[in-house]
């Protein structure tokens, strides 16, 4: 992300957009700090779900009615707006998913089962979510693959050096498949995907990115990072939940890809004993899609565009630095790296002798939503002595003053349980 100063979010403004930001929980105005989990949704995406269900709802790709086609041009033009935002050259670079974790099972399966065999090896991270770990666990059982793992240094980033040698690596033990998380859910690191993806494709490596958490703070670029798959969810950059994508970053990835799940549209034409399939992405859509959620997340997607992607980043760094500065005096032990502008937007903790779940408790008593527990991610876990932590996730319509509540906050739960 460029350091270039922007003029600042105007975040009141903001606010005004999410109507769940001004209500109240036990009491208190809402102070959401747990956007990692999932965003809040902008009036601007709630109104094109109720518009779709109001004007246009109907399946798409089947019927020639008039509501039919409708919702198949909007549901189209969202797949549009997607491969715009993610700068790919065609829309059937996108194939629509429920979200993150269906996009790496679909890669495990529809890319894995076809070209990995026993014995070769599929590298990923120590710091991967359960999503970018179980498919490839599910693959290993399957195809008896190899897993090995780019290990996480105690600054809470990855071990760079141990994933350059193993990316150059051309002996037997070269491996075949890289997926790694663009962004820890737990650290907030950003890991250098471009420079990842270089690597990894100067070794005919094929890479998997996980932009769950990458996606929502400013424009991913497949064509300048260079990565061969894409998975995200919609729902933590301001869309519906329910559904997301897997971005092809190259069309021609396609012809080694094998259809995953069957059922209606994505076959081109069934016998009773066997069929042939649509031309992807449909070919990996079995069903009947999110259309609304769909439709919905590309208004997300122009609310997200119409603001300014530095800005929104030096407005995350500047609450992550403010919460560092004020929960580092507090004796907690605080996950990652000290530097807020390579963890944007992510802080997670652990109050000694107190569990996570008694911290968030207390903490939602004051009418703040943090998480508790192993985030989905419980080697992160163990690679750092813990069991759960604590975490706060900001995000672009939080303060400073909710920073500040936090750590009031905090500070209260910490006093009530020293007595
Ligand atoms: N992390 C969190 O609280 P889905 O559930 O498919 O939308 O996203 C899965 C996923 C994959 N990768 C990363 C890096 C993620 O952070 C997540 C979701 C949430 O951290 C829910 S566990």
């Amino acid at each position: 992300m460029t350091t270039v100063s922007a003029r600042p979010l105007d975040v009141a403004a903001i606010r005004r957009d999410f109507p769940i930001l001004s209500t109240e929980v036990n009491g208190r105005p809402l102070v959401y700090l747990d956007s990692a989990a999932t965003s809040q949704k902008p009036r601007q995406v709630i109104d094109a779900l109720t518009d779709f269900y109001s004007t246009s709802c109907a399946n798409v790709h089947r019927s020639v009615h008039h509501l039919a086609e409708r919702a198949t041009n909007k549901f189209e033009g969202a797949r549009a707006r997607v491969a715009r935002f993610v700068n790919v050259a065609t829309p059937e670079q996108i194939i629509w998913t429920r979200g993150t974790t269906e996009s790496i099972n679909l890669v495990a399966n529809a890319w894995g089962d076809r070209n990995l065999a026993a014995g070769d090896v599929v590298l990923l991270t120590e710091m991967d979510h359960h999503a970018n770990l179980v498919p490839w666990h599910l693959l290993a059982k399957r195809r008896g693959v190899k897993l090995q793992f780019v290990p996480v240094l105690d600054d809470g980033k990855l071990d760079l050096e141990f994933a350059h040698a193993r990316l150059a690596d051309d002996g037997p033990d070269r491996p075949k498949l890289f997926a790694f998380t663009a962004k820890s859910n737990v650290l907030g690191t950003e890991n250098p995907v471009a420079d990842l993806c270089r690597r990894a494709h100067a070794a005919g490596i094929v890479t998997v990115v996980d932009g769950a958490q990458s996606l929502p703070h400013g424009p991913v670029d497949v064509a300048a990072l260079g990565c061969d798959f894409l998975a995200f969810s919609a729902h933590k950059a301001l869309g519906p939940m329910g559904v997301g994508c897997l971005v092809v970053g190259r069309p021609a990835l396609y012809e080694r890809m094998d259809p995953w799940q069957g059922g209606g549209e994505m076959i081109r034409r069934v016998r009773l004993e066997d069929s042939t399939y649509a031309d992807p992405p449909l070919r990996f859509e079995a069903g009947t899609p999110s259309a609304a959620d769909a439709i919905a997340f590309a208004a997300a997607l122009d609310y997200l565009e119409a603001l300014d992607p530095v800005a929104i980043h030096e407005h995350e760094v500047r609450l992550t630095a403010l919460a560092l500065d004020l929960l580092r005096p507090m004796g907690l032990r605080i996950l990652g790296t000290d530097d807020p502008a390579q963890r944007a937007g992510i802080v997670a903790f652990d109050v000694p002798d107190v569990h996570p779940h008694d911290v968030a408790t207390l903490l939602d008593g004051r009418g703040i939503a943090v998480r508790a527990g192993h985030h989905c991610a419980q080697p992160l876990m163990r690679r750092f002595g813990v069991q759960a932590t604590t975490r706060a996730s900001f995000y672009l319509y939080n303060t400073e003053d909710e920073v500040r509540a936090l750590a009031e906050g905090l500070a209260a739960a910490m006093e009530y349980f020293r007595r």
